[in-house]
């Protein structure tokens, strides 16, 4: 990492769960975060944009759009720009391996970061369907898992065609908050695991809106964490090491955006992964 007119430049940086027309989205931390951090790679590791809040009534303030304009104007000065949308964009799945004012959309990704280590990059919610029925898919093995994921995607997709909402189990484990601990637990576990057959060495992800770094499965977790509640990114320094960087802690400390006006208090509503 260097600095650069009190901007901190990484090698990579990935974001998720941003939320883009939802009440609860924290656009302008966001901002003020792309603001000092610059990178040659950006990852838009899903739910960048909230297409279900978005349906339910059109909330797209300004710096939602500021947003959207500061990430194209970092693709445009050659940064390169990588979206793998999640069950909230998945209006852009229909848009796999195209790009739009230099952002390239796909399914998952294979980061090759500065050390060598590579890592599988992916939204997660594909794997709800595996963390949900974990135990039986260790006892029926290998195929019935990718049986599983494909199911989930099909039945998601049927789902969208009908005008439904993607079924997601961390919503649902959300609601049961009882269970939370065991739910994140489960989804890291998949996770890793996917990495594990995938051959490399660890998995980047969103999805359940928390931020962390371990390798309590015996393989690198990293999720990027959320722009909702927690405003974290993950970031890969120039010599491929990994750190989380939450910025609702640093931005009070710097000098106010020029731009920066007395916003009403929004009432934030719930968002789920
Ligand atoms: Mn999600």
């Amino acid at each position: 990492m260097t600095f650069e007119h009190g901007t901190r430049k990484f090698r990579t940086l990935f974001i998720s769960d941003v939320h883009l027309g939802a009440r609860g989205c924290q656009a302008e931390q966001l901002l003020s975060f792309l603001r000092y951090h610059d990178a040659e790679a950006i990852y838009l590791v899903g739910d960048i944009v909230d297409g279900w809040q978005l349906r339910s009534g059109w909330f797209w303030p300004q710096h939602h759009n500021d947003v959207v304009q500061k990430l194209l104007r970092k693709a445009r000065k050659g940064a390169r720009v990588i979206y793998l949308p999640g069950n909230h964009d998945e209006f852009l799945r229909d848009y796999y391996g195209t790009h739009f004012g230099g952002i390239e959309v796909v399914e998952t990704a294979i980061h090759a970061a500065a050390d060598g280590r590579r890592y599988l990059v992916v939204h997660g919610d594909v794997f709800d369907m595996v963390v949900k029925h974990a135990r039986w898919l260790a006892l029926l093995g290998d195929r019935a898992y990718e049986i599983a994921i494909l199911v989930n995607r099909y039945f998601n997709a049927i789902r969208r065609r009908l005008g439904f909402r993607y079924w997601s189990l961390s919503q649902w484990a959300k609601r049961k908050v009882k269970n939370a601990v065991n739910y994140i637990g489960a989804f890291e576990q998949t996770l890793a695991e996917e990495a594990r057959r995938q051959h490399v060495d660890g998995v980047i992800c969103g999805h359940i809106h928390h931020a962390v770094i371990h390798e309590n499965f015996g393989i690198h977790y990293m999720n990027c964490g959320d722009w909702v509640e927690s405003c974290t990114a993950l970031a890969e320094h120039p010599d491929g090491r990994f750190e989380i960087v939450a910025w609702s802690d640093q931005g009070e400390m710097l000098p106010p955006m020029a731009e920066d006006e007395e916003e009403p208090v929004l009432a934030r509503t719930e968002i789920v992964a």
